[in-house]
């Protein structure tokens, strides 16, 4: 079938085909995008909408960002990838720019975030067992309850939600799980001396925009310090200025030991991850020890470059900072005039999101769909969590527009 035929599929000859030839793993909002341009994306008959999901971050930059597509398509037409046998003329220009950007003295580039907490893991293990001398195989990582990390065995290994971890076991071992924004069972916990590092979220995403109190962060990282353990942060989601900073640690001057990467790392154009670290955790990975096919390819470091330098020239951490405030106070009033169906609101710059009650039984799925057909697109987390974080280019007075909607929404309901 060639391209002409499928962009004339209709939005319901679409889902009938992922329907009878997809995996069954996801269950989208009944809506079939076509095109993306900044803020907004189309459906296949052409009606607009207000992306307040971005992908999930990744399309911090905004839907399609020129600059970013212009380095894509660039590089694409000339190498598109070498395979890390040989070297290629992109990625010591990238690993400059990325360690300088972030302040780090080595990056390990990998592609999609998993990947990255992976690779975070097996450095922490390794630098664990060849620094710190804990016994060979006895390293042991903490996590927080409610987190999100991704798909893989071990990352499930490490979840507390059933439905990311019923029936992929046997679990890997070695994992430790702490409850999310509790100093005290953090520092109970790090009295084992096997503790290699400490993985967390510094803003919990897929728990539903959890904010921990003022100071937990720091608190973190300086009893990590304290016992010799590495702070790893997953800033695949809350990163790249989606909570009004650079990175979320940057709101407590928190460098983590380990810092992930990902998502918008490249616009959401192509899989771009980043695991940074300093040359003591960096070089404890020697040649042929770790790597992947497509790992640091000239496409990816361009995109990546693009994407941060994007980032830098518009402002967008400080365009998230003042609307995150707007949308957050606005939020707070629309729960006040709602308290019966909006339980709370919660967030940080644009990386917000509202907790559903719930009124006569409708779910955030409902609201989400009465959304969606006044043109703004959001999806539920949990059942009962609207997660509210559009790219971070948008203006006042389309931030203002998509209040509107939501609070005529909310109203119906
Ligand atoms: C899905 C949400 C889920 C992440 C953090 C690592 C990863 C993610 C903090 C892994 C990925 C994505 C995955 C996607 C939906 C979305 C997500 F949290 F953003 F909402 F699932 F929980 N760390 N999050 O948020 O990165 O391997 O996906 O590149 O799996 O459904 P990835």
């Amino acid at each position: 079938m060639d391209a002409v035929m499928i962009n004339k599929i209709t939005s319901q000859k679409a889902i009938e085909l992922e329907d009878k030839y997809g995996a069954h793993n996801y269950h989208p909002l009944p809506v079939v995008l076509e095109r993306g341009e900044g803020v907004y994306v189309w459906d296949t008959e052409g009606k607009q909408y207000f992306d307040f999901l971005a992908a999930y971050s990744a399309v911090n930059q905004g839907h399609c960002h020129p600059k970013i597509i212009a380095a894509l398509v660039a590089q694409a037409q000339k190498l598109s990838l070498s395979s890390r046998a040989f070297y290629n003329d992109s990625l010591g220009e990238y690993e400059k720019f990325i360690t300088s950007y972030f302040g780090y003295d080595k990056v390990l580039p990998m592609n999609t975030g998993a990947e990255g907490v992976e690779t975070a893991l097996k450095l922490a293990r390794k630098w664990a067992y060849e620094k710190k001398g804990v016994a060979e195989n006895e390293a042991k990582i903490i996590v927080c309850a409610g987190n999100f990390h991704g798909r893989t065995i071990t990352i499930v290994s490490a979840s507390s939600d059933p439905d990311a971890r019923k029936n992929f076991g046997p679990y890997t071992p070695g994992i430790i799980s702490v409850p999310f924004n509790d100093i005290n069972a953090l520092t109970e916990i790090l009295k084992d001396k096997t503790i290699a590092g400490f993985l967390i979220e510094p803003i919990q995403g897929e728990a539903g925009v959890i904010v921990p109190e003022e100071g937990y962060l720091k608190k973190c990282y300086d009893l990590c310090r304290k016992n010799n353990v590495l702070f790893i942060a997953d800033e695949i989601q809350s990163g790249l200025g989606r909570t009004g900073k650079r990175l979320a640690c940057d709101h407590e001057g928190v460098h983590a030991d380990i810092l992930i990467l990902g998502k918008a790392l490249s616009g959401g154009t192509y899989p771009v991850s980043a695991v940074l670290a300093s040359d003591e955790i960096m070089l404890c990975i020697k040649p042929g020890q770790h790597g992947s096919t497509y790992g640091g390819n000239p496409v990816a470091c361009k995109v990546g470059i693009a994407a941060l330098t994007v980032l830098k020239e518009e402002q967008l951490s400080e365009n998230s900072e003042r609307l995150g405030k707007l949308l957050l106070k606005e939020l707070t009033t629309i729960q006040a005039e709602n308290p019966e169906l909006i339980k709370t609101v919660r967030g940080k710059g644009l990386f917000c999101a509202m907790v559903i009650a719930g009124r006569n039984g409708k779910t955030a799925w409902d609201i989400c769909i009465e959304l969606m057909k006044n043109g703004l697109l959001a999806k539920p987390t949990h059942d009962d969590t609207i997660r509210l974080a559009p790219p971070l280019v948008i203006t006042e007075e389309q931030l203002m527009k998509c209040v509107s909607i939501l609070r005529k929404t909310v109203q119906k309901f």
